[in-house]
């Protein structure tokens, strides 16, 4: 179970991990920014974009269980009273419906409603641990480096929505708690194209200021290897 793994191909350069220490961070793969219908496609997103993934975020999580590396999952969502959620973020762009509204699929961004839920596809296991956020960032107003210490957890692998909002944030949050960071490329997306780019391109600029980033089939190899 323990020992060193070497992403040979990892931007910007090679990624070495000990899969002892590492766990699979699955962000915010819910039904509500995924799936045709719900909260993502009433902003006007073309959510296809992120449907595409899954098949290739449940290969992640398919090797990581497989290697015996815990999966982690997020989910944002806030409590029914709206206690955990600012007027700032639920007026933000005066949208047609609100966090709290009555959406396609239950209440929107509520815990317990059916869009706040992860997709059946990528669903997480009995004892896998699942963290519901109040905000982009899985770290901030939620136990995850409690769970972390717990688990004994050094390195963090990424996938999920949208790249540059939840993944990039709490990515930047666990770079600055001192977690190795790398994103699997291809099991992330975003709405725009062009913001994962850019995300991407920002995450391993100037020497990895962020973190590394390697396609799903380097990591799983490398999660058995
Ligand atoms: C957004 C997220 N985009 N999970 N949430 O509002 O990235």
């Amino acid at each position: 179970m323990s020992g060193v793994r070497v992403i040979a191909a990892a931007e910007p350069f090679p990624f070495a991990f000990d899969r002892a220490k590492t766990a699979v961070i699955v962000i915010d793969m819910q039904r509500d920014f995924v799936e045709p219908g719900g909260f993502g496609e009433t902003l006007g997103n073309d959510v296809t974009r992120l449907q595409a993934i899954i098949p290739t975020v449940a290969t992640l999580i398919a090797g990581a269980r497989a290697a015996g590396v815990p999966v982690i999952h997020t989910r944002e969502c806030h409590r029914p009273d709206l206690s955990d959620l600012p007027p700032a973020k639920r007026d933000r762009g005066n949208p047609r419906l609100r966090i709290g509204d009555a959406g396609p699929m239950g209440r929107i961004l509520i815990a317990g409603e059916p869009g706040a839920d992860i997709v059946p596809e990528l669903y997480p296991l009995p004892g896998e641990v699942v963290i519901d956020k109040p905000g982009k960032g899985a770290f901030y107003a939620t136990d995850l480096s409690d769970h972390l210490a717990r688990m004994g957890v050094t390195t963090l692998i990424f996938a999920g929505v949208t790249t540059e909002v939840c993944v990039q944030t709490t990515m930047r949050e666990a770079n600055d708690r001192g977690f190795e960071c790398l994103l699997a490329e291809d099991s992330t997306e975003s709405y725009f194209p062009e913001f994962k780019a850019a995300a991407i391109a920002m995450i391993r600029a100037q020497g990895a200021i962020v973190g590394w980033t390697a396609n799903t089939a380097a990591i799983v190899e490398a999660l058995h290897g």
